[in-house]
């Protein structure tokens, strides 16, 4: 038997809106969202889509703060998201021209949210950067071991807690007494993230993802993302 959704999806064709996607997300609605989003990605860009989800997650998290929800859809809004992101994909999306590195990507200590580096380093793969994911709650340590290790010449990592946000100047001292800061840059985002992140001696930070590849590809491109 066909869904409720489904056979709107089939009445409307490709009607669906941004909207009716932000409202699934917010509605914790995981079977339209998913059907939505297959519909979106074929009409929007990818762009568009990530918009949308990061929309819909800002009134999700207003609803957390007045009370409205509680932990339990705040952890659903997260798994609705992570199915619709399944079926985004960013081939589109690729520039695939000029030079390109390695990134180890990571959410700093103490910090579990990851559907944003998740697009970050989908956004970042389609332009043929090598990942490196280091997953969430990771410390400086790690992060600065891992790409000594790996040669990578990008450290991006992503907080939403304000409480995690010292982490970055951690992963910058730590580089900086490995003697690596010389060779390698950090780019720091999420929603936690200002120009004020600067003060923790990083290279970049970045309001979006779209944002943040750009400033990956700037510098690849400049020679400052290879290993040396
Ligand atoms: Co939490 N949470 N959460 N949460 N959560 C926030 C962040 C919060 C703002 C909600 C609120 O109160 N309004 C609030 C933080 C308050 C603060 O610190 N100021 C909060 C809280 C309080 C908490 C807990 C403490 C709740 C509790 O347990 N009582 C807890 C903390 C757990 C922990 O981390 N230790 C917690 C837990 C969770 C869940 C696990 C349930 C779930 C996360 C699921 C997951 O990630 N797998 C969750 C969710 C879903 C949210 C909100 C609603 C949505 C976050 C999100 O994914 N947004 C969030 C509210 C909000 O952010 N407005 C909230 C969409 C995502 C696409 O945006 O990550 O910002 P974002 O990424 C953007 C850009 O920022 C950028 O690219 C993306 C696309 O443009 N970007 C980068 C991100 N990283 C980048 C890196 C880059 C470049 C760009 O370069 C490397």
């Amino acid at each position: 038997m066909k869904s409720a959704v489904a056979s709107l999806s089939n009445e409307k064709g490709t009607n669906f809106t941004l909207s009716d996607f932000e409202e699934s997300i917010i509605g914790l609605d995981t079977e339209k969202a998913t059907i939505i989003c297959k519909e979106l990605k074929a009409s929007f860009g990818v762009e568009k889509v990530f918009d949308a989800i990061e929309r819909a997650l800002d009134i999700v998290g207003q609803k957390y703060e007045n009370g409205e929800y509680f932990l339990s859809e705040l952890i659903m809004a997260g798994e609705v998201v992570k199915e619709a992101l399944k079926l985004v994909d960013t081939t589109n999306f690729a520039d695939r021209s000029g030079k390109t590195g390695t990134v180890v990507l990571a959410t700093v200590k103490g910090d579990i949210h990851d559907i944003g580096k998740n697009i970050v380093a989908m956004l970042l793969r389609s332009s043929s950067f090598g990942i490196i994911d280091l997953g969430t709650d990771v410390s400086a340590e790690d992060i600065v071991d891992s790409a000594k290790e790996r040669g990578a010449r990008i450290l991006g990592l992503s907080a939403l807690l304000t409480t995690s946000v010292p982490e970055f100047g951690k992963v910058a001292n730590r580089l900086r007494s490995q003697g690596l800061k010389e060779h390698a840059k950090i780019i720091v985002g999420g929603a936690a993230v200002s120009e004020k992140m600067m003060e923790y001696g990083v290279d970049a930070w970045a309001k979006t993802a779209v944002d943040g590849v750009r400033t990956c590809r700037d510098w690849a491109t400049r020679g400052v993302a290879n290993e040396s």
